[in-house]
């Protein structure tokens, strides 16, 4: 699909960016098994409509915005999926799976959902009308994600047409949607839905908890403009109602690399800090990229405080190299509870565009690799999400010859990849258990429903 690259460069100036022209070319990623296991993730920010705000014509477009936290977190599918074929746990069984990026839209969560429905193995998709979904055999039997709970509550309830299970791993919030992720734990209206979530709720009151016996009564608090700071923002507030902590200010910082306001914004938030004299605990929300640049302004005025790092930075690799960063104070750190990430981490330094039989999400990231030469991680890591990179779409696999594995290790969160395989793991359980007394090896051996998903051991902070 080489042709694509050009095709792209045309579509610019007409009506947009297509790059989907089978129904083929829109899996992210697959490997062909007795039992299927779908995959919604978002690898990508937005689509390329969004810009325009609506789109004008039904098909769908290119993405943009990749995301390397959503690649990562199909590689901990992928690998949780490889490590129970090469188990004995499901013995003759092969699980298979085809993973979708839903581009962190309904839209495409739903087209993707709609294919799961069809039913297995029909070379056209056909999705059937029937009155009776009892005896049927969908492509899928579980389906994993979606990473945004207003995609998840949507592709829900198509799924409970068929009473497909669901699980979530690891869900990222918009905090204008925030209430809606509780609505999933309605059992009535969600009766197939399960999530592995570390609940970030956990983690909050784990640091008012810590502060709290600590006695310390006046912190500060600093926070990324996105969902995921906003919504720290509101659960910390909550927690700390409880207990006698006073929060001296609380400083938004723009999470777009892009804002121009970032460095002021920065500077300001370091001035704040000088002038609150008695607040010697500041706790942050921040992505690392923008934690760098803090920290090199409180190096360069020469402070020194206890910070309390929430599990997006507490283990960046970015950070703890800043050249004396030993010097901004005490730094303690939040992550969620994780087993033990080691075989992925040693998976993802062995890993081979070749080792898989279909996956254009990390051919995508191959390409945009190729085209961003940088060495410090954080700089690679803002070339890749650029957004004027997404032209990348459909390129010839193996032309790339590096994964970067080493900065793909150093972007890895513990807790992504922990419920992302506690995920797996529930479905392969569930699985084992009905294939006791049935040859599995037969896709209509069991239908979707009848798969009892259980939780796990779930994670906390
Ligand atoms: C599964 O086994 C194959 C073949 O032995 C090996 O190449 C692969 O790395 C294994 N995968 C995992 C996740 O253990
Ligand atoms: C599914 O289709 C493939 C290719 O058409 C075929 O080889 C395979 O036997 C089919 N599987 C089942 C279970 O029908
Ligand atoms: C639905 O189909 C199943 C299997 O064919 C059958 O046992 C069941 O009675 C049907 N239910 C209804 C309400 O028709
Ligand atoms: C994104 O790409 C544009 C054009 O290639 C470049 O000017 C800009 O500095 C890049 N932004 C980041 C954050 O790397
Ligand atoms: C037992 C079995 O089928 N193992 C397979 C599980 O999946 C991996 C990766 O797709 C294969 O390499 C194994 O052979």
């Amino acid at each position: 699909m080489a042709l694509c690259g050009l095709l792209i460069i045309i579509g610019i100036f007409r009506n947009g960016i297509y790059c989907c022209k089978t129904p083929n070319d829109f899996v992210g990623a697959r490997s062909r098994g007795d039992i299927m296991i779908g995959g919604l993730l978002a690898v990508h920010g937005r689509m390329m409509t969004s810009h325009k705000g609506y789109p004008k014509i039904p098909v769908i477009e290119s993405c943009a915005g990749f995301e390397i936290q959503g690649l990562l977190q199909m590689l901990a599918m992928i690998h949780a999926i490889e490590t129970i074929n090469n188990s004995s746990l499901i013995p003759g069984i092969k699980l298979g799976y085809e993973i979708y990026d839903t581009c962190s839209e309904t839209r495409l969560g739903v087209l993707a959902t709609m294919r799961f429905l069809t039913t297995f193995n029909s070379t056209e998709d056909t999705l059937k009308f029937q009155c009776n979904y009892t005896d049927n055999t969908p492509k899928i039997k579980a389906v994993i994600g979606a990473s945004y709970s207003e995609v998840s509550i949507t592709i829900a309830k198509m799924l409970n047409t068929q009473l497909i299970p669901q699980v979530v791993a690891f869900p990222k919030k918009r905090i204008s949607h925030s209430s809606s992720a509780e609505v999933l734990s309605d059992k009535l209206r969600f009766p197939a839905f399960l999530r592995t979530i570390p609940n970030d709720a956990h983690q909050t009151r784990a640091m008012a908890k810590l502060i709290e016996t600590s006695g310390w009564n006046w912190i500060g608090m600093i926070v990324m403009d996105d969902e995921y700071g906003r919504s720290a923002l509101e659960s910390f507030g909550t927690q700390t109602m409880t207990i006698n902590v006073c929060i001296a200010f609380k400083e938004v910082i723009p999470a777009h690399l892009s804002d121009s306001t970032i460095q002021s914004k920065i500077d300001e938030t370091v001035k704040t800090i000088q002038q609150e004299t008695r607040v010697n605990v500041i706790v942050a929300f921040l992505k690392p990229s923008l934690l760098i640049r803090l920290f090199k302004k409180v190096l360069e005025v020469g402070m020194q405080k206890t910070w309390i790092a929430s599990d997006s930075w507490s283990s960046a690799v970015g950070i703890s190299s800043i050249p004396n960063i030993h010097r901004i104070g005490q730094v303690i750190g939040f992550i969620f509870k994780s087993g033990d990430t080691s075989s992925f981490n040693k998976y993802l330094r062995d890993l081979d565009h070749k080792q898989f039989e279909e996956n254009r999400l990390l051919d995508q990231y191959a390409a945009l690799l190729s085209d961003c030469p940088k060495i410090k991680f954080n700089e690679l890591y803002n070339c890749i999400t650029n957004y004027s990179k997404e032209q990348v779409y459909n390129i010839k696999r193996n032309k790339f010859k590096t994964l970067r594995e080493d900065f793909l290790s150093a972007m890895v969160r513990p807790g992504v990849v922990y419920s992302t395989q506690l995920a797996v793991t529930a479905i392969a359980n569930a699985i084992r258990h009905i294939c006791v007394d049935r040859n599995c090896a037969n896709p209509t051996a069991f239908a979707p429903w009848e798969a009892d998903i259980v939780p796990g051991n779930l994670g906390k902070s």
